[in-house]
């Protein structure tokens, strides 16, 4: 009894992303040049996105996994769609998904922890779990069918409340509590609206890192909605609770499930970048909200005295980011904090502190890039 409640305390206290780490889970080489590793996570590094293309090459995409990848052969999966929310259960397998109308989307996939290093680096107020700094985010054209069609094709009724996606990855243990699979519902109007049962990623299959054979892909909310290697698709008539809209991933915990997130920039330099001093710079960057479109991005390089608009080039769709470039001839010599900030379409500026919360979710303030500029 004593442990019982021990084991609940600590599994309360330790979200999943303060998980003891794990290795091998990764099936995709982490070049160093590319990636940070974390544990059984893995962050894209913003140089790496210098040179790229509006979306993220899959090689060099951010990996979020609580346990390990599972290799699941396609020919023998299936996707068990059921609940009071369906006329009847169905099962779908994977050449049925394939020929169903297939459409694309560009959206992020984005983990509620990214930017949560700088909560303890820059606002001194650390917090426990994966400390990411801007790379737990990534861009790609998703390619599937509309989670309605699923939906519908399976005989939705109108008492359908929630829509509960359910991984065929391992059970996630924390803090000694099997929590069972990966796992996480959502309200039927978002289920209906805009989620897709995504196969490809940038034009091929899945790879096994990202959801083979199939994920979700849930534009604007928070990357634990978009749950991977699906097995099951549980269509409730009433809430449905799990720990990751009941523990996990709310903010304060005693708050709402969370859902959208909030604007936020990054420059394609590396961290400490060492830049030639007299002479014009391009720095390039991105901006994105779970709010939607990208309508303005400001730079400061005076730690915050004075704002300039960056010029924004290219598609900024609301549910992907928009990229931009900013010419800078640093004066002279010497160290200087780099400041991006964000505005969206709803009106929401970026603020220069994040609200602090005790997971250290949704870190939405500027961050202050800093670069070391030298005579050459
Ligand atoms: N089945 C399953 N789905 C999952 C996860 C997981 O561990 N298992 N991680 C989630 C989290 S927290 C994030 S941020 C995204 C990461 O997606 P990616 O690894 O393709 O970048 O997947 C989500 N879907
Ligand atoms: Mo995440």
């Amino acid at each position: 009894m004593w442990f019982d409640r021990r084991d609940d305390r600590m599994a309360y206290e330790n979200p999943m992303d303060d998980a003891p780490p794990v290795s091998g889970g990764i099936v995709k080489p982490l070049p160093p040049e590319w990636f940070v590793a974390h544990d059984s996570n893995a962050e894209t590094r913003w140089e790496a996105l210098a040179g790229t293309g509006y979306h993220v090459p899959n090689d060099r995409f951010f990996v979020r996994n609580h346990t390990t990848t599972p290799l699941i052969d396609a020919a023998s999966w299936r996707l068990r769609v059921h609940g009071r929310g369906l006329r009847a259960p169905r099962t779908f397998d994977y050449a049925e998904l394939r020929a169903m109308p297939q459409v694309t989307i560009d959206a992020a996939v984005e983990c509620a922890g990214n930017g949560r290093a700088f909560y303890a680096a820059q606002q001194g107020t650390p917090t426990p779990g994966t400390p990411w700094r801007l790379g737990g985010i990534g861009v790609a054209r998703w390619g599937g069918v509309p989670l309605a069609a699923v939906l519908r094709s399976a005989g939705l009724t109108s008492g359908a409340v929630d829509v509960l996606g359910v991984g065929l990855d391992a059970d996630y243990i924390c803090g000694g509590v099997n929590h069972g699979r990966v796992r996480r519902p959502l309200p039927i109007a978002k289920a209906l609206s805009d989620v897709l049962l995504a196969l490809d990623m940038n034009g091929e299959p899945l790879p096994p890192d990202h959801g083979f054979p199939a994920r979700l892909i849930v534009p604007s909310w928070i990357g634990v909605a978009s749950i991977k290697w699906l097995g099951e698709i549980e269509v409730s008539d009433e809430p449905i609770l799990t720990p990751w809209n009941t523990v996990f991933y709310r903010m304060p915990r005693w708050g709402p499930p969370l859902t959208t997130q909030v604007p936020k920039s990054a420059f394609e330099l590396p961290w400490d970048a060492v830049l030639p001093a007299g002479r014009e710079l391009e720095l390039r960057g991105r901006s994105w909200s779970g709010n939607g479109r990208v309508v303005r991005v400001e730079i400061s390089v005076d730690g915050g005295a004075s704002w300039e608009r960056a010029t924004l080039h290219g598609p900024r769709p609301a549910a992907g980011w928009a990229r931009w470039r900013f010419t800078w001839r640093p004066p002279g010599p010497g160290g200087y904090a780099l400041l991006a900030r964000a505005t969206d379409e709803s009106g929401t500026t970026q603020p220069l502190r994040a609200p602090f919360n005790a997971d250290g979710y949704l870190f939405g303030a500027v961050v202050a890039h800093p670069v070391r500029v030298i005579s050459t």
